[in-house]
């Protein structure tokens, strides 16, 4: 055989398995596992030693949002298909799924998806695919949820809060059902959007408008409140599986785990800001305007709540680690988090500040910092929850999260041997985040100054090295990105469940 790439001398990780083997790799796909060393002398077009480091699946990165106009009835978020993707092949992550958003004025959600086909095409440096953000569930808007599969997507999200985009019960249902039909996930944002309007009330006749306020105006007893109200109404729906999107505190993980353990088909993930950004790192005093940038929906929790998100993730309740890559630009007086500072309100007013912070591109780096740690993630761990599991729940696999010869993409992450450890506690030279060393197109992380252990040397798209850290950088094209038809989830059978169980009956509630 001769291949276009082989990578020798690694040690492949994938959720199940760690074992040192070469790949070999034909056009787009991975061709053969073989044992280490064995393919160093193929013939091959291109040959690239792992000295000994990590080889795994590309990461897949199921939340971030790109180029959505009008988000929550405020800006546009900073980063265009282009440059978020970018970010993303730059931090590891071979494949995004964006959000195509329907606006509450528009009842058409194939318009919205078209509408973001219309901005991606052509323009993606990763492998791409969208979910349908449903902010009208009208008439028309239901009849389309069965649309959505022949289209290649088997995803959807509504919103309990947010008033450009809050969905009441009744909507909710309809959805529900309506997915149900059609096999297509709901994936939920889960806070009670009526208290949080009312607390913002109070927060602002006391004149706390300054950032820091933001997550006083939206405590975990919302975030638990909805969370157990959307495992509720999916349960009255015959057990519609659900998806709980960035889940930040312990009492919404209770909730989860105590369906998950009934049997009910939930699911949900958490984000990076949950993991490694606390409430208590205030940025600045109490009426200072740094604190914008960790403004982010639901908001970083406390200690306590950090840890029981660790403990979700390593136990199984997180199926998924996804970014929820939202950014906007700090210093920014239109469309930024720096919008909603005006002559009245200097220190802004938190209730303008748009939600979301970034994130894609430093997702992988900062969790294969916590792989050495006893406490944190098993090296599969890692895998299963930035790649596989996505791929599964989404329709993506074993084209996408695995290494599956004659199946899988040849999308791949290699990482050179840590020279630093995060055993002790120390970090590579030069691998302190900043931001002038990421690729998204927004002007701050909220990962500034953090030390990492390591960070992606090669990322492969398809057979193509698209990022060399110690060469040019980027290096696959704008325009190479695919859009991916996804099949609907086959992570623990949900659909097959679902259709042992029947059609949703009023009857026999
Ligand atoms: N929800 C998201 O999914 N992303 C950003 C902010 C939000 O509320
Ligand atoms: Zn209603
Ligand atoms: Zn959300
Ligand atoms: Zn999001």
């Amino acid at each position: 055989t001769e291949y276009d790439l082989v990578i020798t001398n690694g040690v492949c990780v994938t959720a199940s398995d760690i074992a040192a083997l070469d790949i070999g790799i034909c056009g787009e796909k991975i061709a053969l596992l073989a044992p280490s060393g064995s393919l160093a002398k193929a013939s091959t077009k291109r040959l690239i030693d792992a000295e000994g480091g990590y080889v795994m699946p590309g990461g897949v990165d199921c939340h971030v949002h790109l180029q959505e106009p009008n988000m929550f009835g405020k800006g546009c978020s900073a980063d265009t298909f282009e440059t978020g993707t970018r970010s993303a092949i730059a931090g590891g992550t071979t494949t995004v799924v964006a959000f195509a958003p329907q606006q509450r004025t528009e009842p058409s959600l194939l318009a919205a998806l078209d509408a973001a086909h219309g901005l991606a095409r052509g323009n993606c440096y990763s492998d791409y695919g969208f979910h349908l953000l449903v902010g009208n569930a009208g008439e028309q808007a239901l009849n389309e949820i069965a649309k959505l599969p022949e289209r290649g997507v088997t995803s959807l999200k509504i919103f309990m809060t947010y008033e450009a985009l809050q969905l009441c019960d009744c909507d909710i249902l309809s959805v529900l059902a309506e997915a149900r039909t059609n096999k297509v996930l709901t994936m939920i944002h889960a806070e009670n959007g009526d208290v949080l309007t009312w607390l913002t009330d109070r927060l602002e006749k006391r004149g706390f408008v300054a950032p820091r306020y933001h997550a006083h105006s939206r405590p975990p007893l919302l975030e638990d409140e909805a969370t157990n109200r959307a495992i509720a109404l999916a349960e009255l729906v015959a057990q519609t599986p659900i998806l709980l999107v960035h889940v930040s505190d312990a009492g919404a993980t209770r909730r989860i785990r105590e369906a998950q353990t009934r049997g009910q088909p939930v699911f949900a993930e958490t984000c990076p800001q949950y993991l490694f950004l606390t409430r208590e790192e205030h940025l600045d005093g109490p009426h200072g305007f740094e604190a914008a940038k960790h403004v982010c929906s639901p908001p970083p929790r406390d200690k306590a709540a950090q840890a029981a998100i660790w403990t979700g993730l390593r136990n199984g309740t997180f199926a998924m680690l996804n970014s929820d890559h939202c950014p906007f630009n700090y210093d920014d007086n239109f469309t930024g988090k720096k919008a909603c500072i005006t002559e009245e309100f200097p220190a802004g007013r938190f209730r303008h500040i748009p939600n979301g912070i970034p994130g894609v591109e430093t997702r992988l780096p900062l969790a294969f910092a916590a792989i050495d740690r006893l406490d944190r993630l098993p090296l599969t761990k890692l895998v299963e929850v930035t790649s596989t599991n996505a791929a599964k729940l989404y329709g993506l696999y074993p084209k996408k999260g695995a290494l599956m010869p004659g199946l899988s993409d040849a999308d791949l992450v290699v990482w050179y041997p840590n020279e630093g450890s995060a055993k002790s506690s120390a970090t590579l030279d030069g691998l302190t985040i900043t931001n002038s060393m990421l690729h998204h197109d927004v002007d701050y992380t909220p990962y500034e100054g953090r030390g990492v252990t390591n960070w992606p040397r090669y990322t492969m798209l398809r057979g193509k090295v698209v990022w060399d850290r110690d060469g040019e950088g980027i290096v696959g094209d704008k325009g190479y990105g695919q859009f991916i038809e996804r099949e609907s989830s086959t992570l623990n059978d949900i659909w097959q469940r679902v259709e042992e169980a029947g059609p949703f009956d009023e009857e026999k509630l």
